[in-house]
């Protein structure tokens, strides 16, 4: 089968809050494979650039035309007949047309189109499931289910942006997935009879958006769902949160729980937290995305029984992650691809963490699609977890859905990570 590329194709679809985003084609004699580009809210300062329009007669100046065009104009000219299995040296073509630092000419969207929907056209060139292209690992990820959305995902006062339960005392990715769901519907209940009806509408993730006010009242509802799904938090099910800090963070205080604090305050209710919900087993983000001190200090309290996670911090950029080693601002790393841009750029950020022992998360976006490329993504690298909301929302379940799948293709070989 014919592996040179004959055609590369974007057009401008919508992704799941309803906002337009691109999706590319990228074709060979007898094959093609494709990609949505997520988005975030929370996003970080120095994310590469998701290029829009600015023009307020499409989509509120939303619209995502120009990088379409830079994909059908500009990049295709320079992809067409290269070798699909070459995903480097696209890579490179890639970021070298671009020529800015932070891919603002040609759109960090544009250009990750084109990268991920490569890989899977060259998963079909050479007759493979896209997890066995993309690396040699047959684990399935553990899964941080966001079960109570606040922050910039939903409307309420909760500050801190993710609730997540982590079921790690399960033998199967499968049944994982299925205790989750149960805790899922219990806490439903839960949130119904506790705070009324409206606190069951759920945020941009898929978890539900309670009129609840303090992190701890969140952590509750964890641990009352989890008791009647008939689990125990500790063994079957711990949890996580994602601050996303940098959205409650304005000259130099954190508003979080009805209070300003600064860092040192902050890092104290946290430890508090810690002390109150042992079961936390992972933080993320929980200082501005500037303060890489914070997170240290951070690191050094708590890091040699938690995950301190990097994401708005880190933003999956090499130059950032070493600064973060330097530091040891963290030790685990949140990954998305559109972050950075390209695979490759991606990979190098996965293997500089690898490199300090440090975990990975792999992540979805706040806006996401009905791709489920990060699943794939998630077991052919081996990342110890991966993120991708509640499970509810199709967006969000679509990658659950294809990991079910991927499991049982691995059958004998598959294991669950339980990390
Ligand atoms: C995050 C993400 C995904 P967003 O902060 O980790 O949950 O949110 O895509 O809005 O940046
Ligand atoms: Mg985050």
């Amino acid at each position: 089968m014919s592996a040179i590329i004959k055609k590369v194709f974007a057009r401008e679809v919508l992704d799941s809050r309803g906002n337009p985003t691109v999706e590319c084609e990228v074709h060979t004699d007898s094959t093609f494979g494709k990609f949505i580009v997520p988005s975030g809210a929370s996003t970080g300062q120095f994310e590469a650039v998701e290029l829009r329009d600015g023009d307020p007669k499409r989509f509120h100046g939303k619209g995502v035309l120009k990088a379409v065009s830079n994909v059908n104009e500009i990049i295709s000219q320079k992809i067409v007949g290269m070798d699909v299995t070459d995903q480097e040296g696209i890579d490179k073509v890639l970021i070298e047309l671009d020529g800015t630092p932070n891919k603002g000419k040609l759109g960090a969207n544009a250009i990750l189109s084109v990268s991920a929907a490569s890989a899977r056209a060259a998963a079909k060139v050479k007759g493979q499931h896209l997890f066995e292209y993309l690396g040699n690992s047959k684990r399935l990820p553990t899964p941080l289910l966001n079960v109570i959305n606040g922050g910039k995902h939903a409307g309420g006062k909760l500050a801190i942006q993710e609730f997540m339960i982590v079921p790690k005392g399960f033998e199967t990715f499968r049944e994982a997935l299925r205790a989750s769901s149960e805790v899922y519907h219990s806490l439903k209940k839960y949130l119904k009879t506790k705070y009324g009806s409206s606190s069951i509408n759920v945020g941009d993730e898929g978890g539900f958006a309670p009129q609840i006010d303090f992190a701890k009242d969140a952590l509750s509802a964890l641990t009352e769902a989890i008791n009647n799904a008939g689990y125990e938090v500790g063994e079957h099910f711990f949890f996580a949160i994602d601050s996303a800090a940098s959205e409650f963070y304005e000259n130099g205080k954190y508003f979080v729980d009805e209070k300003y604090m600064d860092a040192d305050e902050l890092l104290n209710y946290y430890l508090e937290l810690i002390d109150d919900f042992p079961a936390l087993i992972s933080i993320e983000d929980p200082f501005d995305e500037n303060d890489f001190e914070a997170f240290s200090k951070m690191v050094k309290k708590v890091g040699s029984t938690k995950a301190i996670v990097g994401d708005d911090l880190t933003v999956t950029n090499v130059e950032r992650i070493q600064k973060a080693i330097d530091m040891q601002s963290m030790n685990y790393l949140l990954l998305k691809i559109n972050q950075i841009g390209t695979l490759t750029e991606a990979k190098n950020a996965f293997n500089l963490t690898k490199s300090q022992n440090w975990g990975v998360v792999i992540s979805h976006r706040s806006g996401e699609t009905e791709d489920p490329f990060i699943a794939d993504l998630s077991v052919g690298w081996g990342a110890e977890r991966i993120k991708t909301g509640a499970p509810a929302r199709t967006e969000r379940v679509a990658k659950y859905n294809q990991l079910l799948r991927i499991e049982e293709l691995l059958g004998e070989e598959a294991k669950y990570y339980n990390q």
